[in-house]
């Protein structure tokens, strides 16, 4: 039978399979500073004495604010970690971890495990990269195989080429308007059809970025002789080879796109599924345009943005920052003059790191409209809760800024023509490689880093509050913030669950403290967003036992298992009968794991029996019955 991409990366990689899921040898792993401490708190604890993988790298991006001793204390202790454990370590201002990734370290056909949910960039080289919580990647470091469910593969043919000012961000938003952010659960994407070779590497990882959105396992472009010419452009060509679906492969749905045919599109507030087309907003006033993260930062998304700004300023009205994705890229564009035509403009300079997108400084204004290349438009997420965020390319923000409205790009006239180097400059000094024999090298670690906290085996029999009840697609960064205030707490678990639902109800940590057992209720795609593990770790601290939700996201689910939270999955009825307060009790726990799926669960208050279920495979049940994955990993190793 002619096979997918994913089909011959999964069968290269299998090394178990059950009926439900996959377990694949992961190649290469990526850590970022925010999730990366636990990470490696975790694997300390696991007790190996190096990493088994081909590669592993740990970047710092995300928390560079360093607005107090924490953050500092966390990147000397991940700089001593990566040294003595055998992973490189690309230090604070080398850049976003998923372009500098892409960039130096991406091969094609190989399987890249991330603690960030944005791991699937590297799908843009033909790599099979997916995200995940900080004890699965730390296990894949540990050389243990890392589970998927089997996964429907999803094919999106592209057909003809983009028309000038309409880019990559517009192809993955028109897939996202037709998908939604719950489309893509359980499925891998792959991209096919000649429309294809018109997008250069970086503009496929726009797009592999960008399916996290989706909710997709991931997804993953052919590589192809544009990969070649990316790699050979890095000093890299060596690590190419073509990949491509078998012809005649046969996908589990098909979605077309012509390309030629899609216009500049924003996704609205608050949801990266809102898209509209531009035009359509055309005349509102913006007040903020953020260019940068992971999604849009590449050498190429600059260069057009430079030559858009030459000889022109930023609109009184609006404050412009770029964030390069990279040192890299900075370096590029400091070279070919580009970063002179930017800061002539008016343009703030921010650092090469993750900074707006995750609420790391330039919060907008009281009831702001902010337009941002970047992928998440949550409410509340870059620090103004009263804020609109538009996620839109480069191009519609760059027109944006110089109008101090909204203004479709394709108005602004004949597209910039870019020259695009032939090679990158090459400099991995900010890029430390571990020491050969870590056996001597002392970890130092500050006083916020503190050790996590523990849980004992699974209850027969749970009796918990409902402490809220929640609607459709709840975000990680609903349950667990982020922002300058927050993120300088993930490594200390005890202070930053203070913050746990803090953006919907102020007392959430409080009330579930005095509660002792809770429980959380919620409906479709809950947890969906982030890898960050947090979500489950600080909910598993306030004694919260339970999620009932009608589905959950594939990345949060894992880590609710993975720290002992039961996902327990009830139907609608029940769904609308339960309320907030009720005390409930789950019997039947073991048993219900052990197979059957059935738990029995009644409201305590109102003596009503409710229809849950738990589906798990035999794993993930093995996994919760020890009390999450640390203690299944130390049970089985004994
Ligand atoms: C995000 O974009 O939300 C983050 C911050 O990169 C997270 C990881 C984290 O919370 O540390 C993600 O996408 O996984
Ligand atoms: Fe960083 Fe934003 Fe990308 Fe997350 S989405 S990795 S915060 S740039």
């Amino acid at each position: 039978m002619p096979k997918t991409l994913t089909q011959k990366i999964l069968d290269a990689h299998i090394v178990e399979r059950t009926d439900t899921e996959y377990g694949i040898r992961i190649d290469q792993t990526l850590t970022q500073d925010a999730t990366g401490t636990m990470a490696y708190l975790q694997f300390e604890a696991i007790g190996i004495p190096r990493v088994k993988t081909e590669l592993s790298v740990s970047y710092v991006d995300h928390n560079t604010l360093q607005t107090g001793f924490e953050n500092a204390d966390d990147h000397r202790f991940l700089q001593d970690i990566a040294n003595k454990y055998g992973i490189y370590f690309s230090r604070p201002g080398n850049g976003i971890c998923h372009q500098v990734h892409l960039e130096r370290f991406g091969i094609p056909g190989k399987t890249l495990l991330g603690s960030d949910s944005h791991t699937p960039t590297g799908g843009g080289i033909g790599m099979l990269a997916i995200g995940a919580g900080g004890l699965d990647v730390a296990a894949a470091m540990a050389g243990m195989p890392f589970f998927i469910p089997k996964p429907k593969v999803v094919g999106v043919v592209l057909k003809n080429v983009l028309r000038p000012w309409v880019s990559a961000k517009d192809i993955i938003l028109e897939v996202l308007r037709r998908l939604t952010v719950k489309g893509g659960v359980g499925k891998i994407i792959e991209y096919t059809g000649d429309g294809v070779l018109s997008l250069s590497v970086p503009e496929r990882a726009t797009i592999t970025n960008m399916g996290a959105e989706l909710g997709a396992t991931t997804s993953i472009f052919p590589s192809d002789k544009r990969t070649r010419e990316f790699l050979k452009a890095q000093g890299r060509a060596d690590t190419w080879k073509p990949l491509k679906a078998s012809k005649g492969a046969r996908y589990d749905e098909v979605v077309e796109i012509d390309l030629a045919t899609i216009e500049p599109l924003a996704a609205c507030p608050h949801s990266p599924d809102k898209v509209i087309a531009v035009k359509e907003l055309r005349g509102k006033k913006v007040n903020q345009v953020l260019i940068g993260s992971c999604t849009n930062s590449s050498l190429k998304d600059l260069m057009m943005v430079a030559a858009v700004l030459k000889g022109k300023k930023v609109h009184p009205d609006v404050s412009l920052g770029i964030a390069p994705g990279s040192k890299q890229v900075l370096e590029m564009l400091a070279k070919t003059g580009a970063l002179t035509d930017i800061i002539a403009s008016g343009a703030r300079i921010l650092e090469s790191a993750c900074g707006p997108c995750i609420g790391m400084g330039q919060s907008p204004q009281t009831d702001a409209v902010s337009v941002r290349t970047f992928n998440r438009n949550f409410k509340g997420r870059s620090g103004t809760e009263s804020a609109n965020v538009f996620l839109a390319s480069p191009e519609v923000a760059v027109a944006c800024a110089l109008k101090g409205e909204f203004i479709d790009p394709q108005e602004l006239g004949e597209y910039p023509s870019l020259k695009m180097p032939k090679k990158f400059i090459i400099d991995d000094s900010m890029i430390m490689p571990p020491a050969a024999d870590g056996s001597n090298v002392e970890i130092k670690r500050g006083p916020n880093i503190r050790p996590f906290p523990k849980r004992g085996p699974m209850e027969d029999s749970v009796e918990a509050t409902v402490l809220l009840k929640l609607g459709d697609n709840i975000t990680t960064d609903d349950i667990m913030p982020a922002g300058a205030k927050i993120l300088p707490l993930r490594s200390n678990i005890e202070a930053i669950s203070k913050y746990v639902f803090s953006g919907i109800v102020s007392d959430f940590a409080d009330h579930a403290m005095a509660a002792k057992s809770g429980c959380i209720l919620a409906s479709e795609n809950y947890g969906q967003g982030s890898s960050r593990e947090h979500a489950a770790i600080a909910p598993m601290y306030l004694g919260i036992k339970a999620v009932l939700a009608k589905s959950f996201a594939r990345i949060h689910r894992a880590n609710l298992i993975n720290f002992g939270i039961l996902p327990v999955v009830i139907d609608e009825a029940s769904y609308a009968s339960l309320n907030q307060g009720e005390k409930i009790q789950i019997e039947n726990i073991k048993p219900g794991l052990e197979g059957s799926g059935n738990l029995i669960v009644r409201s305590l208050t109102t003596g009503k029996e409710l229809n849950c279920s738990i589906k798990l495979s035999d794993r993930e049940a093995a996994i919760l019955k020890a009390g999450g994955l640390l203690n299944f990993i130390k049970q089985v190793s004994k």
